[in-house]
């Protein structure tokens, strides 16, 4: 992007486990920066952030910090979004937001780009991000929704622990040793840090992330329902959800069923899959090859593999969907999107 004009980017988050990803990319990525501001909480104001071979001191987020800023990138949880992402979009930022605080509003785009990047051009100031889980499940169907159609998704996620924070990864590495050193293990973060009972992570599998809703879906589980609707713009897919905490740091797991609208031959659709944007399709079980968390760590694509034939349903199709949930999930879409903007001079 070396011709592209250059831009004052700020990071609104910028010392979490998102943050920290989204300036690894900015620096990796040859994005064109003219300035880089880095917000968090008072708490951080004043450290020292490495970048380009400089230091950007943390400044504490404030309504007035986005003079000047092109991009803000928000990644510092739903209320902070609510309350400082307008006083961007008024200092004529375009804010493109990854928390759910703005995803299901209907001014806003939600965005993945290799199924919708057209939306984004139409945005009003903000542009939200989906969740983790939501962005590599329907990176991965688009080809297939597009060639066949989608009528159903029934999806169980098996989620890292760095999706919950950088405070998760520390309790699931400290319950580890302490489990393995015979003591008890101290559980406050996970599954949801503000509610008052905590479970242990470490050699478990907890089927709760995030609050559960009234019909006995979490709001984790809700965003696949009704991310994946509006990304597709189609509110006729169905998507059942079930959402699981996994002692895994990095990379998302996801065992999608889906049945399609018309019928299909496995040989294409591992061809669509293969050619898909940003997608890879690891899948020769003779070679025990297959997606895994490890493997996707640190990258940018999603894989896709154990891709196979129903037993029952004539047009349904099972497959596993891998990626990193701090890149893809999270900071990679969110710059994809500014890159994506800054090449269409918007
Ligand atoms: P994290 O590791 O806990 O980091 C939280 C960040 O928010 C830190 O930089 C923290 O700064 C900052 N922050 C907290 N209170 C603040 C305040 N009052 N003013 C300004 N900044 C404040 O969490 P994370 O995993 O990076 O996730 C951050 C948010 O991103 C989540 O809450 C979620 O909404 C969103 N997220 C989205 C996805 C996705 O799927 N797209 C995935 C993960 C997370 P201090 O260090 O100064 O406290
Ligand atoms: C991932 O607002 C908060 O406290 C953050 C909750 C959260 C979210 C969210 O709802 O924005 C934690 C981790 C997400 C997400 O991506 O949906």
């Amino acid at each position: 992007m070396e011709n592209q004009k250059k831009v004052n980017v700020a990071v609104v988050g910028a010392t979490g486990a998102v943050g920290q990803q989204m300036i690894a990319l900015l620096e990796q990525r040859d994005f064109p920066i003219n300035q880089l501001k880095l917000l968090a909480s008072g708490r951080s104001a004043g450290k020292r952030v490495p970048f380009k071979g400089q230091e950007v001191v943390i400044e504490e987020a404030t309504p007035e910090s986005f003079a000047g800023v092109d991009y803000a990138l928000f990644s510092a949880g739903g209320a902070i979004s609510k309350e400082l992402a307008p006083h961007a979009v008024s200092h004529g930022a375009v804010v493109i937001d990854n928390t759910s605080a703005y995803r299901m509003d209907p001014n806003v785009p939600l965005v993945v780009p290799e199924v919708n990047m057209e939306a984004a051009f139409k945005h009003n100031g903000i542009i939200a991000n989906p969740n983790c889980s939501t962005i590599q499940m329907v990176a991965a169907l688009k080809p297939l929704y597009d060639r066949y159609g989608i009528d159903r998704i029934i999806v169980s996620t098996y989620q890292a622990v760095s999706g919950a924070g950088a405070s998760a990864i520390q309790e699931l590495q400290q319950q580890s040793r302490d489990v393995l050193d015979g003591k008890p293990a101290e559980a406050k973060i996970l599954p949801v840090g503000k509610l008052p009972v905590h479970h242990q992570i470490a050699f478990n599998a907890i089927p709760q992330i995030d609050v559960f809703t009234d019909n006995g879906f979490t709001y984790e589980e809700m965003k696949m329902v009704n991310e994946t609707k509006k990304i597709f713009g189609d509110d006729t897919v169905n998507v059942s959800a079930t959402c699981v905490r996994i002692p895994v740091v990095y990379g998302h797991s996801e065992s999608v069923y889906i049945e399609l609208k018309s019928d299909y031959e496995l040989d294409e659709v591992k061809r669509l899959l293969g050619d898909a944007p940003g997608v890879v399709l690891v899948d020769t079980p003779e070679e025990q090859k297959y997606p895994l968390a490890t493997d996707s760590a640190g990258k940018l694509d999603v894989f896709v593999g154990r891709v196979r034939r129903d037993l029952h349903h004539p047009r349904g199709l099972h497959m596993w969907i891998v990626s990193d949930n701090l890149l893809k999930g999270a900071a990679w879409n969110t710059v994809q999107i500014a890159e994506e903007l800054i090449k269409a001079n918007q």
